[in-house]
């Protein structure tokens, strides 16, 4: 939770589409063209290097490449399956580069695996929709399925070492609690330290804890998560619109993606960004600018985002708080008037406000302990200027506001 920024990696062969991942299979795309897209899949330009170190300029911690999605095709040369990388004219382990560039440059790997594949003949659906077709293959073997489920986790889990796990696609009816519960213990006696998302239980609820979650946080998708201290969460969300690559998919805007980030960690949670690569193996240079633009704000601000806490205030369309030993954090994200009121902390004293690397702010507190502070006439930032409130107590601990 510490790191607080990540980058989602979506691709594979229908790349060559623009279409939807898995999602456009037998819709946008016929199912016997997405079938054979990957004997054409060859991303001469693909550089494990290159992707980790445009995560690494924004100012990501950690990255999640997807292994397999519900299309079935798997983009590490696995034994278990022949609808693999290997057999495309590329022949190379993207999984296993981008896990080394990982080491390389200090960035934690981590891998999404999906649970239903839409493309294993054991699997029992074999068309994609949600809601789940219906129609179930009575030909389908589920305890075959598993069993190969099993075989390429633990490929990936012995061969990478990844840090997390992230599962998805849990929600069809073949796919039951029970398989779920000794994948999760079989994962953990091969790796202890492994952190699985909740998209592994039988479910459909991913943004809360239910009584039947299995895995260590959930995961809100394409919306940001609510203020939360004791349940880990992570955001999922696009640069873009779709997970895959789009041509001339509308991108966020600048205030967009930095404001997405504070009020993240604002909520006390984390933000997997959703980058698409081109199927060239390149990602498009105006998201590659976007991300280092990001990059470019949190090497000033961010103190004010790795390591802290979320709270005491919930995250609005004004302001988002952070929090680290006795600082706290006001993100500024609009000046709708020369001064912003906080609600009150009671019983601790703010000493001294001052803008993150910038001038004294003059602010006032009055008996309840309600703070008000004075902007400057410009704020430093267009997008998050952010204040520091130096406390007299520990900021970590202040219970909070309702
Ligand atoms: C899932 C995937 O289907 C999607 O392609 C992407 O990988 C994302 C991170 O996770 O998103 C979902 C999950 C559930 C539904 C739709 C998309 N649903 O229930 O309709």
């Amino acid at each position: 939770m510490d790191q607080r920024f990540g980058m989602f990696i979506h691709w594979g062969p229908v790349t060559l589409r623009g279409t939807e991942i898995g999602w456009s299979r037998g819709h946008e795309v016929p199912v016997e063209d997405y079938d054979n897209l990957y004997k054409e899949f060859n991303p001469v330009l693909f550089d494990a290097d290159a992707w980790v170190k445009t995560a690494k300029d924004a100012g990501m911690k950690y990255l999640t490449i997807i292994s397999k999605h519900h299309d079935g095709f798997c983009l590490w040369p696995t034994k278990f399956s022949d609808y693999n990388i290997m057999n495309s004219p590329y022949k190379k382990d993207i999984v296993g580069e981008l896990a080394s560039s990982c080491k390389k440059y200090d960035i934690k790997f981590c891998v999404y695996f999906t649970v239903l594949d839409w493309h294993d003949p054991n699997y029992p659906i074999h068309s994609s929709s949600y809601p789940p077709s219906n129609d179930l293959d009575p030909k389908a073997n589920m305890n075959k399925f598993v069993r190969t489920m099993e075989n390429e986790l633990q490929e990936i889990v012995t061969r990478y070492h990844p840090y997390m796990l992230w599962f998805d696609g849990n929600w069809e009816s073949p796919w039951k609690n029970e398989y779920a519960v000794d994948i999760y213990k079989f994962l953990k006696r091969l790796d202890p330290n492994v952190i699985i998302n909740n998209r592994l239980g039988a479910s459909t609820e991913h943004s809360k804890l239910t009584s039947k979650t299995v895995g260590d946080f959930v995961t809100p998708e394409q919306k940001i998560g609510e203020l939360d201290m004791n349940t880990p969460w992570e955001t999922c969300m696009t640069i873009c619109n779709q997970w895959a690559w789009k041509p001339n998919d509308t991108m966020k805007t600048l205030k967009q993606c930095v404001q997405t980030l504070a009020k993240t960690a604002g909520g006390n949670g984390s933000l997997l960004f959703n980058v698409g690569p081109m199927s060239d193996g390149r990602m498009e240079v105006r998201q590659v600018k976007r991300l280092k633009e990001m990059g470019e704000w949190l090497k000033i601000y961010g103190e004010s985002i790795y390591g802290t806490k979320g709270g005491p205030f919930k995250p609005n369309e004004l302001f988002a708080a952070t929090r680290k030993g006795d600082k706290l954090y006001i993100h500024v994200f609009e000046k709708k008037s020369g001064t912003l009121t906080l609600p009150a902390i009671a019983c601790i004293k703010v000493k001294q406000a001052y803008l993150l690397k910038g001038d004294k702010i003059n602010y006032t507190q009055d008996a309840g302990g309600a703070v008000t502070l004075q902007f400057p006439e410009q704020l430093p930032d267009s997008n998050d200027s952010v204040i520091v409130l130096e406390l007299n107590a520990n900021a970590e601990t202040i219970p909070v506001a309702s």
